[in-house]
């Protein structure tokens, strides 16, 4: 019954039968998959959400990449060029997820480089010390999480399953974080002071990678309805500060608030005021490394263009092979006949 409604049979409105399909699938909390009938706007959205999060993480490779070559230990050297290789293929995970919804990945690629589509905000910081490397597993990586875990349930099987993987290594990368920034606050005292930098410049960076307050934020409702996105962006944001405070003491650093506190009334941390003005003018391709960020992606596509074209001409003459013995077994049966 579920494959009978395929792709965009129906158009994009579809008939009576398979938009109560696609509405019963959603409320029995059961997965569309890719053959599946969907509204034109589910699956744009999804391409839209899907697309995004694979260019984060393929953009999301810069900021600590540039810390290989320098990483004080080969230790350190070998944990930040896995974290770095685990970001490349939850991208390309994001991106076969993407193409079963009819997306092309050039295309995709050219909308990134182009502006045409967005990437998250937190990759468009420098990292100006080591330090940075052990925020950005703790504080980037946690919120990572705490947005991702719950899409592992996203109404989108493609995307949900993909989540799960993600958000294993996800969490991997947060504990070899949270590891680092522990050694180096046990270390001399320019090294605590080095982490303590880094946390006053990733704090609220990481709150706004949550995306705009509810009530401005242009697709959460239908996005829940849909059951795309289980929770909002404030519920989410709220939960990434209640978890992260604690492990802020047990570190021994201080979030850059003073406005944090617990209110035992409500139950969660109260936090200050977050500066939405720099979060729409860091999506809008004004942050401090925007325009750097672009440029190396442009490059390095630009660059690859050769590995693409061995890569198809190879695929093609393996076709061409594969057709030809395929023709040779049907030939030699009449031939043995004869
Ligand atoms: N940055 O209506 P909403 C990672 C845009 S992966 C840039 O609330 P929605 C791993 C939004 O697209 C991090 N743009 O949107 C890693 C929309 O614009 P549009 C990425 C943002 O989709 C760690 C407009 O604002 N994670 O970190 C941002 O319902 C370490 C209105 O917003 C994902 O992509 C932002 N922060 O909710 C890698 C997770 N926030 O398209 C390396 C999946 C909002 O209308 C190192 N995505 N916008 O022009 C999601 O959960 C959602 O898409 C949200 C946004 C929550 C990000």
């Amino acid at each position: 019954m579920r494959g009978e409604a395929t792709g965009t049979a129906g158009g994009e409105t579809g008939t009576a039968e398979v938009q109560a399909l696609f509405e019963w699938t959603i409320e029995r909390d059961q997965r569309i998959e890719p053959r599946d009938w969907m509204p034109g706007k589910y699956r744009s959205t999804m391409i839209r959400q899907i697309a995004q999060h694979a260019h984060s993480e393929i953009i999301g490779m810069q900021p600590e990449g540039e810390w290989i070559t320098r990483a004080p230990s080969l230790r350190r050297k070998a944990i930040l060029l896995a974290k770095v290789q685990d970001e490349a293929g939850h991208g390309l995970y994001l991106y076969s997820a993407a193409e079963t919804l009819g997306a092309d990945r050039t295309d995709l690629t050219g909308k990134l480089v182009s502006g045409r589509q967005k990437y998250s905000s937190i990759f468009n910081y420098p990292t100006l010390s080591f330090a940075d490397v052990g925020v950005i597993g703790w504080l980037v990586d946690g919120a990572a999480i705490c947005n991702q875990v719950p899409l592992c349930r996203s109404s989108y099987g493609p995307y949900a399953r993909a989540m799960i993987r993600i958000c294993k290594e996800e969490s991997f990368h947060q504990r070899q974080g949270y590891e680092l920034l522990m050694a180096l606050m046990d270390g001399t005292p320019a090294q605590r002071e080095m982490v303590q930098d880094a946390v006053d410049r990733w704090w609220w960076p990481s709150l706004m990678m949550f995306g705009p307050p509810d009530a401005d934020s242009t697709h959460t409702a239908q996005s829940m309805a849909w059951k795309i996105k289980r929770h909002t962006n404030d519920e989410l944001r709220q939960r990434f500060v209640d978890m992260t405070v604690p492990q802020a003491a047990a570190l021994g650093v201080t979030l850059p608030d003073p406005d944090l506190r617990w209110n035992a009334e409500r139950g969660h941390h109260d936090f200050g005021a977050i500066d939405w003005s720099e979060l729409k003018r860091v999506i809008s391709g004004d942050g401090p490394c925007n325009a750097e960020r672009i440029a190396v992606r442009r490059a390095a596509h630009e660059d690859g263009a050769w590995v693409r074209e061995a890569a198809a001409a190879h695929a093609s003459k393996q076709a061409r092979r594969e057709r030809g013995a395929m023709d040779d077994a049907v030939e030699k049966p009449g031939r043995e006949a004869v």
